[in-house]
């Protein structure tokens, strides 16, 4: 029997077909426009197998023993162990000293919602993500711009500029656009401080300083209006402040930023002249922008040179989604007034959406450890590994180890969940249904459907939250017995169905494809307009325009050592094989590329005596990681690029024991995990 579904193994959320045999998962593709033989094959979707079947999976609710080690326990103990623990911190502390965790394969969007209708019917505004790192807080700068993150048509654009981005690594949809738009003749740039191998291919790569995209992308805008090539019909009738962005980016000329950026003069002005002057034209930015403290920054400027270019929302250019209006199931009016979240500190990142909710992960540490705002008393985690992910990794497991109370929902058993008192063993991607994350942003609604029963004793994440939701004593709020019913009731407004979502199973689109849909509706700002310039962000003691108060200081941590720690660490080399921290416990997938390696330039390696293949340390005022080198150009000298994620299959190598979460964004409460200075150390005998 063929499938069809979609994969959940990364965010990309691929459209899939997954063949079942006798109830067994046997092999698993992607769907594209490409045709089969030009697709681009996922290893970990060719092992979903392995994956699923792996012999590491949970198999049964884990309770821990007095003498410290776990036994398997049945749903019925394990939820009321934790009904239990929720309720008596409750009692003892508020129920705001209870917060969820969740992370990257929690899902996003629609299943997001259960968690948040829980915490809020039990009393506690403390749901937290990981927007802080990931794409939320570049969602957050697009929404404050222009009503709302714009995807980038890169398939049909003639100039395309992947800025941060790594497709043919991470998201395999994406870049067969880029591909195909190339094959028809586009233009493509490619901005990242690595020659990745989309820069390889591309016409102009620049090799920017890490964390000084918003530098470059204010000198583009100041050649951009030097040379009068922005769309002045689009600028008068659809933005707000255009005088004040001018005003700003006449300090940011090419020739003032372009040493500082490792950069020169011609590529920025090459650069902008071809942006400006190809139409379409469709900027694809990536998490290489993300988790810098600059991020709110950096993508704000990106998003206002779509917005005076004119590609906002064209054909090739980006695209303002068309959200569906699925109900609003958070059930927020149920918390109690007056209680903040332990977020408190970022109120606007805080609102911006509705679906998104509270985003700076790094509060939940201080609440642990420093009582700031308030102590929390217990954590849920769900699909997150944050001893892994979070920045640094130290501080993180001192706050996890001092939890009173630790509950994890994994597939897998992971260094987080390691710390638990309970864990709960959730079902994979394959084995439940659930509303695509893209589906309440976007058309097309597509649902990700159960292709094999949950395996062992797994549950979906969804069964589990209703279960929890009413032994809370919510039997009202949770009436739903299956995945069906509750997406039903989330999808009624919209007059779709999950039967009628089983019978397209390429999705239903709810309105037609529209562009230019801001000359009927205006953009979702308070004003109505594009805005250079926000009031929102005046009133509440931000930069109104980016860069107006100048990049303070520098955007890489540690900057201020760098006399004993001189080398740019980037975090990056997301692997096709991995996910995060994720399956580097399958053996055919680790064994199907190269271990866990540092790129180094080789004029640095000769100067610090390492060959190819040395074991080394990398050190930062943080921590040490082991890594074996790697001779290679694709990075600059002075800079080396770390292998992403294998901090829980090798803790010794878990790249975040380098970074520091103490130096924040002020809006979206974002620290810099992705470079650091370090140094590196041989370790032969
Ligand atoms: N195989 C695989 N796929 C994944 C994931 C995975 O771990 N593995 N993770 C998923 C997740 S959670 C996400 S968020 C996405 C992320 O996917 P992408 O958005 O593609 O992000 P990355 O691959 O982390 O980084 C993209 C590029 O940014 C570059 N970069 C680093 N620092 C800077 C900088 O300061 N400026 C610029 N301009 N570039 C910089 C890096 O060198 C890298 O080539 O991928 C998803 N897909
Ligand atoms: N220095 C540095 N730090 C980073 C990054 C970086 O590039 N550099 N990347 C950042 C980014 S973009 C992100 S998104 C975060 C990711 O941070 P996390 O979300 O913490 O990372 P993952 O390793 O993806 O962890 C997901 C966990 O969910 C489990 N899981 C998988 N499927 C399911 C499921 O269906 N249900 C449940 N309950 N669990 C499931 C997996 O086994 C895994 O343990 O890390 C961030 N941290
Ligand atoms: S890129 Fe691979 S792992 Fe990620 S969703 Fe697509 S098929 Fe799955
Ligand atoms: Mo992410």
């Amino acid at each position: 029997m063929i499938h069809d579904t979609i994969c959940r193994l990364c965010s990309s959320c691929c459209p899939i077909q997954a063949q079942v045999e006798d109830g067994r998962l046997v092999a698993a593709w992607r769907k594209s426009f490409l045709e089969p033989d030009q697709r681009l094959v996922c290893p970990k979707l060719r092992h979903a197998p392995d994956i699923v079947y792996s012999e590491q999976r949970l198999t049964s609710p884990l309770i821990r023993e007095a003498d410290g080690s776990f036994r398997e326990a049945g749903w019925d103990e394990a939820l009321d162990r934790v009904v239990a623990l929720m309720n008596r911190h409750k009692q003892a502390s508020g129920p705001q000293s209870v917060a969820w965790l969740r992370g990257m394969a929690a899902d996003w969007g629609a299943p997001w919602d259960y968690p948040n209708r829980l915490m809020h019917c039990f009393g506690s505004p403390n749901t937290i993500g990981n927007g802080s790192i990931c794409f939320v807080a570049r969602d957050f700068a697009h929404s404050y711009t222009y009503g709302s993150m714009a995807f980038p048509e890169a398939k049909n654009a003639k100039c395309i500029i992947v800025w941060g981005k790594n497709d043919g690594n991470t998201v395999l949809g994406a870049a067969e656009g880029i591909a195909h738009a190339q094959a028809n003749g586009a233009t493509l740039i490619v901005v990242d401080p690595v020659r990745t191998r989309l820069a390889a291919r591309a016409d102009i790569w620049l090799q920017i300083k890490p964390g000084h995209d918003a530098l470059l992308a204010m000198a583009m805008i100041h050649e951009i209006v030097a040379q009068g090539w922005y769309d002045t019909e689009f600028i008068e009738r659809y933005t707000l402040g255009f005088d004040t962005l001018k005003a700003v980016a006449a300090h940011y000329s090419p020739e003032a930023v372009a040493e500082a950026i490792w950069l020169t003069v011609e590529q920025i002005r090459e650069v902008a002249r071809i942006y400006a002057t190809t139409r379409p034209a469709s900027i694809v930015d990536g998490n290489g922008l993300d988790m810098h403290r600059e991020v709110f920054d950096s993508t704000r400027t990106v998003a206002m040179l779509r917005a005076i270019s004119g590609n906002l929302d064209i054909q090739g250019g980006d695209v303002l989604p068309q959200a569906v209006a699925v109900r609003n199931i958070q059930l927020k009016d149920r918390l109690p007034a007056g209680v903040e979240p332990i977020t408190r500190d970022y109120p606007l990142f805080n609102s911006f959406s509705e679906t998104w909710g509270n985003q700076v992960q790094g509060c939940v540490i201080n609440a642990l450890l420093d009582q700031d705002p308030y102590p929390l008393k217990m954590v849920v985690v769900q699909s997150a590994n944050p001893l892994v992910t979070m920045a640094d990794s130290a501080r993180t497991r001192e706050a996890f180890e001092a939890v009173e109370s630790l509950v994890v929902i994994d597939i897998f058993m992971t260094e987080t969940a390691r710390l638990a008192e309970v864990v709960l063993p959730a079902a994979s991607c394959f084995e439940k249904t659930q509303l695509n994350r893209s589906s309440i942003r976007n058309n097309p609604v597509i649902l990700q459907n159960e292709v094999i029963e949950p395996l062992h004793d797994s549950w979906p994440d969804w069964k589990i939250v209703f279960e929890l939701g009413r032994r809370l004593g919510f039997s009202e709020e949770f009436p739903w017995q299956s995945a069906e019913e509750a997406i039903n009731y989330q999808l009624e407004p919209t007059g779709i169905t999950v039967a009628s979502l089983r019978g397209n199973p390429n999705g239903l689109r709810l309105e037609e494809l529209r562009y230019k849909k801001y000359e009927q509706d205006g953009f979702s700002t308070p004003s109505g307009k594009v805005e250079f310039c926000s009031e929102r962000l005046a009133a509440g003691g931000f930069a109104a325009t980016p860069l107006e108060q100048g990049m303070g200081t520098s955007p890489i941590s540690f900057a201020d050592r760098a006399d004993e720690f001189p080398l740019i660490g980037i975090s990056g080399g997301r692997d096709t094989r991995f996910t995060n921290s994720q399956f580097f416990t399958i053996a055919k997938l680790r064994e199907k590329g190269p271990g866990c390696c540092v790129d180094l330039h080789p004029e640095d390696a000769t100067g610090l005596g390492i060959s190819q293949g040395d074991p080394v340390a990398i050190v930062t005022p943080k921590g040490k990681v082991e890594m074996e080198a790697r001779l290679s150009t694709v990075v600059r000298s002075g800079s080396i690029r770390l292998a992403w994620g294998w901090g829980d299959y090798r803790p010794q190598s878990g790249l975040n024991l380098l970074t520091e979460d103490e130096v924040r964004g002020a809006v979206t409460g974002t620290s810099t995990s992705r470079s650091f200075m370090c140094r590196l150390e041989p370790q032969r005998n």
